[in-house]
């Protein structure tokens, strides 16, 4: 990659603060025993953290993570390169570490889309559905929903009716492997800034999904070569990969642990289903709970079945998921736009 390459891929994102050395940047696409990998203008590099940030370090999240961005401690740099400081994360998706005290791992970070990979072959798993919306909200990512294996759908839209019910206007899509149906639909929503993770239960169909996002060239079990300080190669897994159409994918060890406490209901306390039920008992349909006749939730606040505090969280959550659905709205505008200002500067030219 030269450097004006480098640039245009990197240097302008949004989400990077950054106006030092632009060759100096690199990307952390692999970590492994406080050893990282990086992807710099020159290649992939290995390195390690300066010892300054090392006897800094107070915890875990003091050190570099997959997706974080670097800045380098020189520009000439050949065998190992040495991280200067971790540029401030715009997103990370966080692994409680049970201990002594609970540390917090960051297992991906400057993640902008999660999508949360569901099997379309059994019921809808409502409150599941929840504490992972939960989770991605809590990251600083926005959420998407890939139903898997609909092939094997009996009912496809009835599912689809039940999780919009729950996920509120959150894009949804549909993904089949057998025939790759809905693989572009993903793709045109991963744009060239994009860092996305998948999380979902084991055998939902991730790995297929990553595979197919990816194509055969690229395929993830395909590792980095990278040269040792004697010339010799040596292979790594990496936990990064850029996509052919723009945008990568990060795939941790630590985001296929994070399932498990996603899916135990104690660790995270925001679900709202007991809400959803309450909305569902209220008399209209589009009860605003507010001034309307016969609310279920009014009446539940009311008898104490249902905590003012929790019902305020519920609210802000949802402000939340509107907020960000008229940010994509707007930025759906905005692409709309510029495709129709380059058709009609094309039209001019051809005149
Ligand atoms: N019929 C059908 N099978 C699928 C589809 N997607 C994945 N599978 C199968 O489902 C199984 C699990 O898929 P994986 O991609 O390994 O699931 P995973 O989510 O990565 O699972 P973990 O690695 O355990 O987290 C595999 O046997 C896949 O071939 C699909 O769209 N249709
Ligand atoms: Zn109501």
């Amino acid at each position: 990659m030269n450097l004006n390459e480098f640039q245009q891929k990197y240097a302008y994102r949004k989400e990077i603060n950054y106006d030092g050395q632009i060759d100096l940047l690199a990307r952390v696409v692999m970590e492994q025993k406080e050893r990282y990998i990086l992807q710099t203008i020159n290649g992939f590099k290995p390195a390690v953290v300066k010892g300054k940030m090392r006897h800094e370090a107070i915890s875990r999240e003091d050190y570099p993570a997959v997706g974080d961005w670097v800045v380098l401690q020189e520009k000439d740099f050949n065998d190992i390169v040495i991280i200067d400081q971790v540029l401030p994360r715009f997103s990370s998706i966080v692994r409680k570490v049970a201990g002594l005290r609970t540390d917090a791992q960051i297992v991906a970070s400057n993640v902008t889309k999660v999508f949360i990979v569901i099997s379309a072959d059994e019921d809808l798993n409502e409150r599941k559905l929840e504490r992972y919306l939960t989770a991605v909200w809590e990251s600083g990512a926005s959420p998407h929903i890939v139903f898997s294996k609909v092939d094997l759908a009996s009912d496809m839209d009835s599912i689809i009716e039940h999780a919009d019910s729950i996920a509120f206007g959150i894009p949804l899509y549909k993904w089949n492997a057998t025939n790759e149906e809905g693989k572009e639909d993903i793709l045109a929503n991963i744009h060239e800034d994009d860092s996305v993770v998948l999380i979902g239960s084991s055998g939902a169909g991730k790995s297929t999904l990553i595979n197919a996002l990816l194509t055969e060239k690229v395929l993830k079990t395909g590792s980095v070569r990278e040269d040792d300080k004697r010339g010799r190669h040596t292979t790594t897994h990496r936990e990064l990969f850029n996509l052919p159409t723009g945008g990568v994918i990060i795939d941790t060890p630590g985001m296929r642990e994070l399932q498990l406490w996603t899916e135990d209901g104690d660790t995270l306390s925001h679900t709202f289903s007991d809400i959803n039920h309450l909305i569902a008992e209220c008399k209209f349909t589009d009860c605003k709970h507010d001034t309307e006749p016969d609310c279920a939730v009014k009446e539940a606040l009311e008898t104490g079945d249902l905590e003012e505090g929790r019902w305020n969280s519920y609210l802000k959550l949802q402000r939340e998921l509107a907020y960000i659905e008229r940010k994509q709205n707007a930025k759906l505008a905005t692409e709309e736009r510029k495709k129709w200002k380059k058709i009609s500067m094309q039209q001019k030219k051809n005149r």
